[in-house]
């Protein structure tokens, strides 16, 4: 898409897209929008990194979901189990039994929800309840998670992460870890296309098995990433890496480092932000947006 004249769309007036197999609430079959949109985060979980007992209580996790719509999130990210290094997975049933009734009682307020998790189970359970989409951190490893995602016309976002939470920031090691995120992430992507899967988001997975160096090369990556024609997702907020940076222990108070590195995702063509902060990054891109309109 161009913009005015001939010089190339800037970066929130690109259209992104995301193609739905069945329709979403209010009938439509895909969802479009400019630069990039909100995934609002909402962990129903004890024990995530930044949010963890939050938004324990379902009627808090909905409420919270609610209000990050209100405040501009295009998608509501409802995830149970914490996947931050070092964690234990949770219980299968246990992890269901948190998601399931906030995904259906956000979906059922016409919230396009996508439920962050890594069990098929879970994702299918969710899907059932009203979830449209499906936020899966393992990178649709596991082939039963492509068939649910495919039966049930429902788009995944694939992110990239090395090994598993528990062991993936003890060593990671790549060669050249923008190319081999890339490639992992566009097999992914081809293999879930040609099994029926509507459409996909890739995402590099910023702290899931990468140092420091490696998250900042990946998110620099985003426009590289981008020109394979999926929207790209970029997932920074509140992560230890721009604790590292930025010098600031608590992941709730690395609102200022997450904006920042969210903006630069935005600028060089990220589709999606999955935010824990919705109303502070929707002023941030708004700024952003129109001091670039009006340079
Ligand atoms: N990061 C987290 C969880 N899910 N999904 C995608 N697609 N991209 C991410 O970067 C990403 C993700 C970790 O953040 P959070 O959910 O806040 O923490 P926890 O895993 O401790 O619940």
């Amino acid at each position: 898409m161009t913009g005015a004249g001939s010089r190339p769309a800037a970066w929130h007036e690109v259209e992104h897209s995301l193609r739905f197999g069945r329709p979403l609430p209010g009938g439509a079959t895909e969802l479009r929008w400019r630069g990039a949109a909100l995934m609002g985060v909402v962990n129903v979980t004890p024990d995530s990194f930044s949010d963890g007992g939050a938004h324990l209580d379902p009627g808090d996790a909905v409420a919270a979901g609610l209000r990050m719509v209100e405040r501009g999130a295009l998608i509501v990210d409802v995830g149970g189990e914490s996947t931050r290094p070092g964690a234990a997975p949770v219980d299968e049933s246990e992890e269901a039994s948190r998601v399931v009734p906030v995904v259906e009682a956000l979906a059922a307020r016409g919230v396009v929800v996508s439920v962050d998790t890594r069990r098929h189970s879970v994702a299918e359970a969710s899907l059932a309840a009203g979830a449209a989409l499906v936020n899966d951190v393992s990178g649709l490893r596991d082939p039963a998670m492509v068939e649910v995602c495919a039966r049930a016309g429902a788009p995944a976002v694939v992110m990239h992460m090395l090994g598993e939470p528990r062991t993936m920031q003890m060593d990671p090691r790549y060669d050249d870890v923008v190319a081999e995120v890339t490639d992992y992430l566009l097999v992914a992507a081809e293999r879930a296309l040609a099994a029926g899967v509507p459409d996909v988001v890739l995402d590099v997975g910023l702290g899931f098995g990468k140092t420091l160096d490696h998250n900042v090369a990946l998110l620099n990556a985003t426009s590289s990433l981008a020109a394979h024609g999926h929207p790209v997702l970029v997932g920074a907020s509140r992560k230890s890496f721009l604790g590292r940076i930025a010098g600031v222990e608590r992941p709730a108070d690395r609102l200022g480092a997450s904006i920042a590195a969210h903006l630069q995702a935005a600028r060089l063509g990220a589709a999606l932000l999955r935010v824990h902060d919705v109303e502070e990054h929707r002023q941030a891109l708004a700024v952003a947006a129109a001091l670039e309109a009006a340079a």
